[in-house]
């Protein structure tokens, strides 16, 4: 990504700037996993968002005073011993040049700059990226540094920058649609490669190494989530992650799974037969969920109230499933349909940026994922699409599948290993 991106991205935050300001974010660091064993690291995504720095430890500030607005890196001094275990620290040239941000100190600066500032003139707010998921979760370090803050200057006013930021995430640039385009087209290629090598009997496990290999050929260092491969009744439970049963004959494979790139993220969900033919049974249930991925993406366009989008899906499902008996009123689709069919994505899976109560607009990419779930069948169908909102309608940014029965039924008689 170029750096004119990450400093227009600084730029529109700094406009949400009261004068008299300071913003400090802080890249994060990799938890630890287990005894010296760390989870792998991945930037705080507000961060990157800012700075298009993927390096531990790193602290981004802003001063807005006057009307005049300064841009700093805090980076970690050159450590010889470190460089020797794991590798050398981002250099300041290398900061800048990821960045476009000029000045660049040591993080053991960063009390003394902060001090300075301070002391020599009458700030009155300070903003940090305070994002919270629950009412117990541990304090980040953006929230400790807010507290100390205000231990020894009482009079500022501190800020939350999280929500800003994450609703200036919510509209994307090309830039952003060509990286999820990208990740798309990777998970697409990946469900190809393991549906050529599916048959009955292989583990739910064996199907994903399939996945898998795709990913790491292609230079994917990350998946976007966890991947789900999941076959006959364990389909119906909507976050099953075990992987480790046995796909019979007969039964239909759901799986729902997103390379990254960049830390852009593709997801997609399918379904098809792992003998190659699907059942009545199963058709019938396919077409209705395909009928529904289709007639909401076709609603998709700027103006339509984003729960429109889950509204009607759940009308349309309930209606289908009347027909064919399944239910007999309406409400009883809950039972079998119990999700949303659609979120937000970008440098999040799940992509933050409060949505809910907004109309679609241009620059928007959401996910379209109808499912029917019916666990005594041993029938779970999800399939699910990424869209962009174009400026007059819609562009499907994962259109690389077969996605009809026919397709996918030609497409496995064809390509079978
Ligand atoms: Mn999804």
């Amino acid at each position: 990504m170029d750096t004119s991106f990450f400093k227009n991205n600084r730029k529109r935050f700094l406009d949400t700037l009261e004068d008299k300001s300071l913003a400090l974010f802080f890249a994060g660091e990799a938890p630890q996993s287990s005894a010296d064993q760390l989870h792998p690291f991945v930037p705080n995504r507000n961060f990157y968002y800012l700075t298009g720095i993927d390096e531990p430890k790193i602290i981004l500030v802003f001063t807005k005073y006057n009307g005049k607005v300064t841009e700093h890196l805090f980076v970690e001094k050159p450590d010889p011993v470190m460089a020797k275990w794991i590798g050398e620290s981002m250099s300041k040239e290398q900061a800048t040049s990821a960045s476009g941000i000029e000045t660049i100190h040591y993080l053991d600066e960063l009390t003394s700059f902060i001090q300075m500032q301070l002391l020599n003139r009458s700030y009155q707010h300070v903003y940090f990226d305070l994002e919270k998921r629950a009412w117990d979760a541990p304090e980040r370090p953006a929230a400790s540094f807010a507290r100390e803050l205000t231990k020894r200057f009482p009079s500022l006013q501190i800020h939350n920058a999280y929500h800003t930021i994450c609703d200036l995430r919510l509209i994307k640039t090309q830039e952003e649609v060509d990286e999820i385009k990208e990740a798309g087209r990777i998970t697409s290629e990946g469900i190809k490669h393991l549906m050529r090598h599916a048959k009955p009997g292989m583990k739910e496990y064996e199907l994903e190494a399939y996945f898998d290999f795709v990913l790491k050929s292609n230079g994917v260092k990350h998946h976007a989530f966890h991947t789900i491969t999941a076959s006959g009744k364990n389909a119906t439970v909507l976050h099953y992650e075990d992987n480790d049963d046995v796909v019979n004959d007969g039964e239909l494979v759901l799986l729902d799974l997103g390379a990254q790139w960049n830390y852009y993220s593709g997801d997609i969900s399918f379904t098809f037969p792992v003998n190659g033919k699907f059942t009545e049974r199963q058709k019938t249930i396919y077409n209705i969920v395909l009928s529904a991925l289709h007639k909401v993406s076709d609603m998709v366009k700027p103006g339509v109230p984003y729960r429109q989008l889950q509204e009607e899906t759940r009308k349309f499902l309930a209606d289908e499933c009347i027909k064919i008996g399944l239910i007999e009123e309406a409400e009883e689709i809950s039972k079998y349909y119990f999700h949303g069919v659609s979120h937000s994505l970008g440098l999040d899976t799940h992509d933050v940026g409060a949505i809910w109560d907004r109309d679609l607009e241009h620059g928007m990419v959401i996910t379209i994922e109808p499912g029917l779930y019916i666990p005594e069948e041993g029938i779970g169908v999800r399939i699910e699409d990424d869209v962009l909102v174009t400026e007059s309608g819609n562009e499907n940014l994962t259109p690389d599948l077969p996605r009809t029965v026919e397709e996918i039924e030609a497409f496995l008689a064809e390509n079978k290993k």
